[in-house]
C-alpha cells in the first residue's frame, strides 16, 4: 500500500469535519451559519478522530509564554496537566517562551514528546506581554514549526487540563467559544467600538476567547501576522484596543472564518455557575492571582 504523501493525508483529516456527520446535542448550537463544527462532548467520536490522524501522522505545536511571574505561578501546572490530557499519544513539542529561561523546571515527558525553551525579552507593560505574543507566534512558525508539524496550538498559560483535549480539536483554523459570551446576546459582546482602531467591529458571529487558538502552521501565522500589524499600526495612530490581542483576534475570525469552534468544555472557568451545557470540562482557568501577580 502506497504511503500517502503529507499534503494528501493533510487534507483528507481537513475533509473530516466537512464529511462528518458529527452527533447531535440539542440543547447547544453544533454548527456556525458557515458549517463549521462546534465541539462538543458527545458529539464526536474520539477514537475515529484519533485513527485518521494516526494514519496521517499528526504533529502538534504547543506555543505558551510564561514571562516574569507567571512562570512560577502556572507552567508547571499547565504542562504536568497537558502530559495527563492533551493530544495523547501523539508527538508533542511545547515552546515555552520565557524572559527566565533558567528557571523552567524540568517535566516528565511521555515518549514522542519535548519542551524547547526560547527566551523572549520581558516588556515592561503586560499588555504588551500579552499582544507581542502574535509577533514570536508568528515567527517561530516561519523559522521553525512550519517544517515540523501539522498544527500549532496557541495558550495561554494560566489554565489547566482536566480531561480529553485531543485531536477532535485539531482543524484547519480553529478558535475558542469564550465561556463567559457564549450564551450572551450579541450586543454584550466586548469587541473594539473605537473606530479609530484596527480591531474594531460592529457586529460579529461570535466573542472568542484569545487563550486559545490553533490551525495549520500556515493558517495559524496568517492569524498571527494579522493581529501583530493591525496592533502595530493601532500604536502608531495612539490606540489601543479594548481586549488587546483578543479585540484583533475576533477582528480576524470575523473576516476569516474559522473552520472549527471549541465549546467552553475546551476552556471552563469554574467561577460560572451555570454549568447545564458542560458536560465534562476539558481545561480550566486557573485562579486569577491578580494581587500577586498584577500589582505593578
Ligand atoms: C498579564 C496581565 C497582567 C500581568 C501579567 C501578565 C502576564 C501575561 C505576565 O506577566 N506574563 C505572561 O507570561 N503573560 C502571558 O500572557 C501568559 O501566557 C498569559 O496567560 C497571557 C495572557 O495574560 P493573562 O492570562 O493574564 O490574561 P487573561 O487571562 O485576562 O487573558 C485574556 O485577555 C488577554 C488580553 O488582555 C489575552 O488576549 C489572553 O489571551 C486572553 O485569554
Ligand atoms: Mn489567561
Amino acid at each position: 500500500k502506497p504511503v500517502p504523501s503529507d499534503a494528501v493525508s493533510l487534507k483528507s483529516i481537513l475533509d473530516l469535519d466537512e464529511t462528518l456527520n458529527y452527533g447531535s446535542r440539542p440543547a447547544v448550537q453544533t454548527r456556525t451559519s458557515w458549517n463549521a463544527p462546534i465541539m462538543w462532548e458527545l458529539m464526536f467520536d474520539a477514537n475515529l478522530h484519533d485513527k485518521a490522524h494516526r494514519e496521517a501522522n499528526t504533529s502538534v505545536a504547543v506555543t505558551v509564554f510564561a514571562v516574569g511571574r507567571y512562570l512560577e505561578a502556572y507552567l508547571n501546572t499547565f504542562l504536568t496537566s497537558a502530559e495527563k490530557h492533551f493530544m495523547l499519544g501523539f508527538p508533542v513539542t511545547y515552546y515555552v517562551f520565557t524572559d527566565l529561561p533558567d528557571q523552567v523546571q524540568n517535566i516528565a515527558l511521555a515518549p514522542g514528546r519535548k519542551l524547547k525553551v526560547v527566551q523572549v525579552e520581558k516588556y515592561s507593560r503586560w499588555q504588551d506581554i500579552s499582544m507581542m505574543r502574535m509577533k514570536t507566534i508568528s515567527e517561530v512558525i516561519e523559522n521553525e514549526l512550519q517544517h515540523s508539524f501539522s498544527f500549532v496550538f496557541c495558550f495561554d498559560v494560566d489554565q489547566e487540563f482536566k480531561g480529553r483535549f485531543g485531536t477532535e480539536a485539531l482543524g484547519e483554523s480553529v478558535a475558542m467559544l469564550h465561556a463567559h459570551y457564549y450564551k450572551l446576546p450579541k450586543n454584550r459582546f466586548t469587541y473594539d467600538r473605537n473606530p479609530k482602531s484596527k480591531a474594531f467591529m460592529e457586529s460579529g458571529d461570535f466573542y472568542y476567547h484569545a487563550a486559545i487558538f490553533g490551525g495549520t502552521c500556515q493558517q495559524v501565522k496568517t492569524l498571527a501576522d494579522f493581529c501583530y500589524l493591525n496592533i502595530m499600526e493601532d500604536k502608531l495612530n495612539g490606540v489601543e484596543a479594548l481586549w488587546h490581542d483578543e479585540s484583533h483576534l475576533n477582528k480576524y475570525f470575523w473576516v476569516h472564518k474559522p473552520t472549527k469552534l471549541l465549546s467552553p468544555e475546551y476552556c471552563w472557568d469554574m467561577y460560572i455557575g451555570d454549568i447545564s451545557d458542560i458536560l465534562l470540562k476539558r481545561l480550566i482557568w486557573a485562579p486569577k492571582q491578580y494581587e500577586k501577580l498584577r500589582t505593578r
